[in-house]
């Protein structure tokens, strides 16, 4: 099948948003079945929208995982929760993901005014239910479900595959007829050059401390395909002096870490051998340079 082929068919987009670590990038994940989104267990480790795109013989779900929503204090966190809101207003069907046992706060709750606000199909996903009670599950759902008008709820847990056929099954009713968009092997827009930085950044996020992996910016310098190898060249870029050392840690050891966790990642994605080349830089306070977030897309 060629994107454009299909009578009575279903297409459209649908947006994963919740607070940051509600298991957004998990889920799609779980959906696509193939690591397209990276996920850590710090909150707000998406930085892009990612497009991740699941056709079956009736539908074609584009799902467009968020920056987790928060009170934004720094211009890259204003742009981070803009994408959100931005992706809200182009989808078709708004999902909102709830991790079981945590309480909605001020954020969620101006979340769910935005929600609320918008004209589309809403569905309510409580996130985790492998990692708490039953209870708790409930009582998540019942404190959010009167929040906004949701057309379902259903529990979730993207690490132990639990109802995942099932929120497919719900969404896919949620979407207009329309003929596929994307060619039926195509799993995600992402270029590989992003994903393979995405990659490098996960591991920052896996491995480094405090502030560290928030002031962590990657860039491919080159990518190429030679015979049966992917070489790689990537930048990571710190935000001030102090966090290269950081970075490279003791005789290397942490930059070593970083580079054979992604390099072992990006095989298994890309299916090729990768050589990976990794150099830590400054750019001093690119956190707060426009011009650099523009490379993110995040200006
Ligand atoms: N036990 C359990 N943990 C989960 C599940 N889904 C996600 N997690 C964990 O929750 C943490 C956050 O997951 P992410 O998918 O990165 O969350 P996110 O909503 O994309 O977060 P941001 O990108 O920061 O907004 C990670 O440590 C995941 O492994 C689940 O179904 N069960
Ligand atoms: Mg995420």
């Amino acid at each position: 099948m060629k994107a454009g082929d299909k009578k009575d068919f279903r297409a459209g987009l649908v947006a994963l948003v919740g607070l940051p670590n509600a298991g957004k990038s998990t889920l799609l994940n779980a959906v696509i079945g193939e690591k397209i989104a990276i996920v850590s267990p710090r909150p707000q480790t998406t930085r892009n929208t990612i497009y991740g795109i699941k056709t079956a013989d009736y539908y074609q779900a584009v799902f467009v995982d968020t920056p987790g929503f928060h009170s934004a204090k720094t211009r890259l966190n204003r742009a981070l929760v803009q994408q959100a809101i931005d992706s809200i207003s182009i989808v078709d069907v708004i999902c909102v993901l709830a991790e079981a046992g945590v309480k909605p706060g001020n954020d969620f709750a101006r979340l769910m005014e935005i929600t609320k606000a918008a004209p589309q199909p809403k569905m309510l996903l409580i996130t985790k239910i492998d990692a708490v009670k039953k209870e708790a599950v409930y009582k998540t759902a019942e404190e959010i479900y009167p929040m906004a008008d949701f057309g379902q709820v259903l529990p979730v847990s993207a690490v132990k595959g639990v109802n995942i056929d099932k929120f497919m099954e719900l969404t896919a009713e949620y979407l207009p007829e329309n003929v596929p968009q994307y060619d039926e092997e195509l799993i995600t827009t992402q270029p590989e050059k992003f994903l393979a930085a995405e990659y490098i950044r996960e591991q920052a996020f896996l491995n480094l401390r405090q502030e560290v992996p928030y002031d962590i910016l990657v860039e491919i310098e080159s990518f190429n395909e030679t015979g049966k190898l992917t070489e790689i060249s990537a930048v990571i870029y710190v935000n001030r002096e102090s966090q290269k050392g950081i970075v490279i840690g003791e005789k290397g050891s942490m930059l070593k870490k970083i580079g054979e966790n992604a390099r072992k990642n990006l095989e298994s994605f890309f299916g090729r051998k990768v050589y990976l080349e990794l150099w830590v830089k400054v750019r001093e306070n690119w956190v707060a340079n426009s011009e650099y977030l523009g490379i993110q897309g995040l200006k």
